[in-house]
């Protein structure tokens, strides 16, 4: 991506800005984004969706403005400055859309950034544990009235185990001989696991658990705090779609419980750390005890064990796969990755009764 190309790209939107810089932020594995900074603030968020993994962009786009226009309305009350840091603000196109498609067929979107803002890869504070929670808590409960129906599905069966199941058995059917090697004792586990791994998607379709508004990928480093560890605001909103509370509560569990990086390769470095899972819990469960149902409530536990194996199935399955999802930075990347995901939940289990 040439520089004059990303002032083009960025100038096809609708704000007073002179570009003066620009970084590439690498944290997330999909979509490409970077930061543009600007002759007098505020300074904004570019970023190109992936179509490949997104096959419908407009239907993202029209799925994250339209819960953030809920949720500012639901905030209105702040004032503006104030509202700005608490949801994702996005900026119109010059072609009145909330996205710029380019001469490549590239989709791009801008939002405002959301500066004295930090993001945690890993958790070493208890109170951004609680705080964490509190965000997601306050996500479901500002979408609870909005009606999840009209959102567009933009991965199809995204956290459904059974379709995960699906891919992992296509995955291990064409896996090269040295990968299979590799990953023997995980693909055992993943099939010994199969019927635990279903239980909360069979609740879902017998409507015991009822479909919402949910984010879809709460993993730690999409949450915005000031640097005081108080929540500011949810990011990465691509995902939202219609799910159960249980894909929100497992995926900040996965990624705040851990004591390091989802890729770690060094095991004995990863470990499930309960005292944050109370943090968290506490959190979440201020903002939405009272709404959630027995049975949703009864089964957060297993959300937390079900998310951390749904993102090591997928980790697995594109190692079989030869990497065609996932960005990664070697090759046994993404095998580590599922690694430190098993791991984790052997963390969780010899500490937690799920
Ligand atoms: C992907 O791209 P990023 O980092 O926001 C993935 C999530 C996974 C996550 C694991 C669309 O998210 O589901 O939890 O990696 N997003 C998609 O870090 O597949
Ligand atoms: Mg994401």
């Amino acid at each position: 991506m040439t520089q004059e190309k990303l002032i083009h790209t960025f100038n096809q939107f609708n704000h007073a800005s002179e570009y003066v810089s620009h970084k590439e932020l690498v944290s997330g594995h999909i979509n490409d984004t970077f930061l543009i900074e600007t002759k007098e603030e505020p300074f904004y968020i570019l970023q190109r969706i992936n179509h490949i993994v997104f096959k419908d962009v407009p239907g993202l786009i029209s799925n994250k403005v339209s819960v953030s226009k809920h949720i500012q309305k639901k905030l209105s009350h702040l004032s503006e400055t104030e509202l700005k840091r608490r949801v994702l603000t996005f900026v119109q196109a010059k072609n009145d859309k909330y996205y710029y498609k380019d001469e490549d067929g590239n989709y791009w979107n801008v939002m405002f950034y959301i500066k004295d803002s930090v993001t945690h890869e890993i958790v070493t504070n208890k109170e951004v544990a609680y705080e964490g929670g509190k965000l997601s808590g306050d996500f479901l409960n500002l979408t609870s009235d909005f009606d999840a129906s009209v959102l567009t599905e933009v991965i199809p069966k995204f956290h459904d185990m059974s379709f995960r199941y699906s891919q992992f058995q296509s995955a291990l059917q064409s896996v090269s001989k040295e990968r299979l090697f590799n990953a023997k004792s995980l693909i055992d586990r993943v099939i010994e696991s199969k019927e635990e791994m279903h239980i909360l998607q069979n609740l879902k379709e017998k409507g015991a658990i009822k479909s919402r508004v949910t984010h879809n990928d709460t993993k730690i480093s999409n949450a915005l705090f000031t640097k005081n560890n108080k929540g500011l605001c949810v990011i990465d909103t691509d995902t939202i779609m219609s799910g159960i509370v249980h894909y929100d509560f497992g995926d900040a569990i996965r990624t705040i419980c851990n004591t390091a990086a989802e890729d770690e390769s060094n095991l004995d470095l990863v470990e499930f750390n309960v005292e944050y899972y109370q943090g968290y819990n506490k959190g979440f469960l201020e903002k939405t005890e009272a709404s959630l149902t027995q049975i949703e409530l009864k089964y957060l536990p297993l959300g937390a064990k079900t998310m951390i194996f749904i993102m090591a199935i997928r980790f697995l399955t594109d190692y079989m796969n030869n990497d065609i999802y996932y960005k990664t930075k070697y090759p046994e990347h993404n095998l580590d990755r599922a690694k430190n995901q098993f791991k984790l939940i052997d963390s969780m289990m010899a500490q937690m009764e799920v």
